[in-house]
């Protein structure tokens, strides 16, 4: 018998595949179809796959082709796969001709010629409706934005606003877009906005796209009290409009798996969270600046809250902080969060320097990652036997901004309101800790 396997993405199932899946069936008797995994093509820079595995799974087997479909989840396992399942024949596209020349060790390789005139891409274009995306603001983060936005398909950057007129100029000059300075008039002219702009201006242009029915990312701090961010989850859901805090961390890959890890229980029962994150600034920064809503706790605190929220969950029973102030902020604060069984703490410095890891401490063993654990692309799960000890890696690409903005923008097309790798109850529970905080709720300064 005459086995033959090949690979693929197959989102959006067309002719080109069907032709591909046909060829390399007449190729031999047993049809091996790979097809690749959700986070294995987001590894590979993929980030616009329509379908979702299972999906894509089931239409390679209704093509009727595939005597056995299996999933492709790392980068060297077509050798394991072709040694594995006996394989004679490996297939693939034209358009990786040469690239799987190196299995010839393995088995035959044959590149198969492909349809011209239809693909993925085509299909997802066409389809696609190229959404006008609007900033507000025009700083370091929102330029960021810009060059990550263009790897994500179905929306692009077209306007920005800033009320100084000066700067945004120089940013829409240097990125190609059109500048604005009155809100109304930027929100006219756009279909999303993403809110990019001083911390305590956040409420106010959100709650106005929102009432222009503008889908909305904002960055982080989402806003810095529970009653907005409440107030402001419930206006888009009345509006049925998607409203999603930019906490770039909670979007990434090997953030989501180090979550569905731990509840899958594979440290045992969380005890403890250790959240760090510094990053000092010299005066004169906004970050020092108490009129502008500075500090640590409003600058750093969202990225460790939400590890902590994500990992021990909303139903903490108390709270305290300690914080060294300068100048009406504070440039470190240490906080702890306790739940019934078990506790947290962030420390967070913009004038302190400490090492900025995460440790998810379990009954059986623990999640270390290391500095800087919000651009997570490693960690490792450790045990008292360290021969059991795993590490992790995956792809962190670019900025890391993609990933938010894929997720934004697939919640927007697919007509999902939440997403559950952050939700808004856990914006909402945020927001409320850093309100905690300005109110001087159990706050020592040292
Ligand atoms: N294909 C084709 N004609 C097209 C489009 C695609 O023959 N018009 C073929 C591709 O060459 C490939 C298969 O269909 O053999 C699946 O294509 P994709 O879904 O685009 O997957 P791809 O990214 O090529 O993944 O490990 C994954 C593999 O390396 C290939």
């Amino acid at each position: 018998m005459v086995k033959v396997i090949t690979y693929g993405t197959y989102d959006l199932l067309h002719q080109g595949h069907i032709n591909l899946l046909r060829r390399a069936k007449e190729l031999g008797d047993y049809l091996i179809v790979g097809v690749t995994s959700d986070s294995f093509d987001r590894g590979r820079g993929k980030l616009n796959v329509r379908n979702n595995v299972l999906e894509r799974v089931e239409a390679v087997k209704a093509t009727g082709y595939a005597d056995e479909v299996i999933i492709e989840d790392y980068l060297g396992q077509k050798i394991d796969d072709i040694q594995k399942y006996d394989v004679d024949i490996f297939a693939i596209g034209s358009d990786w001709e040469g690239k799987f020349d190196y299995l010839n060790e393995y088995c035959k390789v044959v590149y198969l010629s492909r349809t011209e005139g239809i693909s993925s891409t085509m299909l997802r274009e066409e389809s696609q409706v190229n959404y006008r995306v609007g900033i507000v603001g025009s700083g370091r983060i929102a330029n960021r934005f810009v060059p990550e936005s263009k790897v994500v398909n179905g929306a692009e950057v077209t306007a920005v606003m800033n009320p100084d007129a000066n700067k945004t100029e120089a940013f829409a000059q240097m990125h190609g877009l059109k500048a604005y300075n009155d809100y109304d008039q930027f929100l006219q002219n756009v279909d999303l906005v993403y809110v990019a702009s001083p911390h305590l201006t956040h409420y106010d242009y959100v709650k106005n796209a929102l009432l222009a029915d503008k889908h909305v990312l904002c960055e982080i701090p989402f806003v810095l009290s529970k009653e907005q961010a409440l107030e402001l989850f419930t206006l888009a859901e009345e509006r049925n409009l998607v409203l999603l805090e930019a906490s770039k961390t909670a979007f990434c890959p090997a953030f989501g798996h180090i979550v569905t890890l731990v509840k899958s229980g594979i440290i045992g029962d969380v005890v403890d969270v250790k959240a760090s994150l510094s990053k000092q600034v010299l005066p004169p920064t906004r970050e020092l600046d108490s009129t502008q809503a500075g500090g640590a706790m409003n600058e750093h605190a969202p990225l460790c809250l939400l590890a902590i929220m994500k990992l021990l969950g909303l139903d903490w029973h108390d709270m305290n902080f300690h914080s060294r102030m300068e100048n009406g902020v504070d440039i470190y604060t240490k906080g702890v969060i306790n739940y019934p069984h078990a506790t947290a703490s962030f420390t967070l410095g913009i004038g302190v320097k400490t090492e900025g890891n995460l440790v998810v401490s379990g009954t059986k063993g623990y999640i270390y990652v290391p500095a800087p654990w919000w651009l997570t692309d490693f960690f490792e799960v450790r045990y008292e036997d360290q021969t059991k000890n795993k590490k992790y890696f995956y792809s962190y690409d670019g900025e890391g901004l993609r990933y938010e903005i894929q997720e934004w923008l697939s919640m927007i097309v697919n007509e999902r309101k939440i997403c559950y790798k952050l939700r808004p109850q856990e914006s909402v529970a945020i927001a409320e800790v850093i309100e905690k905080f300005k109110n001087h709720d159990n706050v020592t300064e040292i």
